[in-house]
């Protein structure tokens, strides 16, 4: 298996973001913002946060991380619950349901407070509906304000503020983050009060994406079978009326086995489990998706969960 490497703890220049940020006229708000989970997206958000001026304080699992946002200017808490204690808005980008509910239920998590005092909460890790309403609930219990935001897109993407945002739930909590979202989106969409109707459509967004990188990821191995130049296909393909950034950016990984991870496989994999789980609620078949999301399993069982979800290629060989 190719190594990859997590871009972890790397020294965050600061002068390089704000020129790209700089066109954008950003006038950031004067709140100031927590940030909960410095993986591969929150890590990209909170850079690109710090470059246009926000005031953000940061926590991560792995304290690690948090080095070189303390060097560039953020205020590094201990736990979840001294974030919220020291922020106005606190946004949350972790792996999966299951982090995203231990966060703000568990040991010093963000209901440790137990008095949020009009404080924003706002759940950015890809997660399913029922999960953001019962973290609602919580946050809202506790005298909270929620917004559930789910970013679409890729970690190049994140870097470039490219990023779409789907946000549902507390109108005021969007207003508060207006000038986070310029920073980090391109478009940013308020799909009304009702919390899950984000998840849902970041989901079914997700479904196309996996569907499309495991046939992408067949038609390539198949090349292959032939000796057909894997270059020469995705040559061809940039001619057609199929070509999309993300397939010609996925194609040429596959072709280079460069599976450096811009979204990491059990990601893409627990998107497609989540899928499959809200369409089980609804007597929904989804054939294809279900299948799609064997082949993920399959390369996760392969040792690739940490590799990019482009790597799907790898299983497609056999
Ligand atoms: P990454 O790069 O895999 O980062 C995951 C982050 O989640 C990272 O900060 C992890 O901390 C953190 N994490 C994972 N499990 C836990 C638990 N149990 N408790 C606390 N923190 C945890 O993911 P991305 O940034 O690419 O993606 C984040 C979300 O956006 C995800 O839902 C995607 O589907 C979309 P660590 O550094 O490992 O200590």
């Amino acid at each position: 298996r190719p190594v990859v490497s997590r871009p972890e703890a790397q020294a965050i220049d600061m002068n390089a973001r704000s020129q790209t940020l700089a066109e954008r006229d950003i006038t950031p708000s004067q709140l100031t913002f927590g940030f909960l989970g410095l993986g591969i997206m929150g890590s990209t958000i909170v850079k690109d946060l710090l470059c246009t001026g926000h005031k953000v304080v940061v926590w991560n699992r792995t304290m690690s991380k948090c080095t070189p946002f303390a060097e560039a200017g953020a205020d590094v808490k201990g736990t979840p619950m001294d974030v919220v204690e020291a922020s106005d808005v606190i946004f949350c980008c972790v792996s999966d349901p299951k982090a995203s509910k231990d966060l703000v239920f568990g040991n010093c998590g963000v209901l440790g407070v137990k008095e949020m005092n009009g404080k924003a909460y706002v759940e950015m890790s890809t997660i399913d509906p029922e999960t953001s309403q019962d973290i609602a609930e919580g946050i809202q219990s506790a005298g909270g304000r929620y917004l559930e935001v789910q970013i679409h897109g890729t970690r190049q993407e994140a870097e470039d503020g490219m990023l779409i945002i789907l946000a549902g739930g507390d109108r005021s909590v969007f207003e508060d983050c207006h000038s986070c979202f310029k920073t980090i989106a391109k478009n940013t969409f308020f799909l009304g009060a009702e919390v899950g109707n984000a998840c849902k459509v970041n989901l079914i967004l997700q479904t196309i994406v996996g569907v499309s990188l495991v046939g992408l990821a067949e038609a390539l191995a198949l090349a292959d079978r032939f000796s057909i130049s894997l270059k020469d296909i995705i040559d061809i393909f940039e001619l057609t009326s199929m070509k999309s950034q993300l397939l010609l950016a996925k194609g040429k990984e596959m072709a280079k086995g460069d599976f450096n991870p811009q979204q990491p496989l059990s990601h893409m994999q627990k998107d497609l489990r989540l899928v499959l789980s809200m369409a089980e609620n609804l007597d929904q078949s989804m054939p294809v998706t279900a299948i799609t999301n064997e082949v993920f399993k399959h390369t996760k069982r392969l040792g690739y969960s940490e590799h990019d979800s482009s790597a799907v290629f790898v299983r497609s060989r056999f």
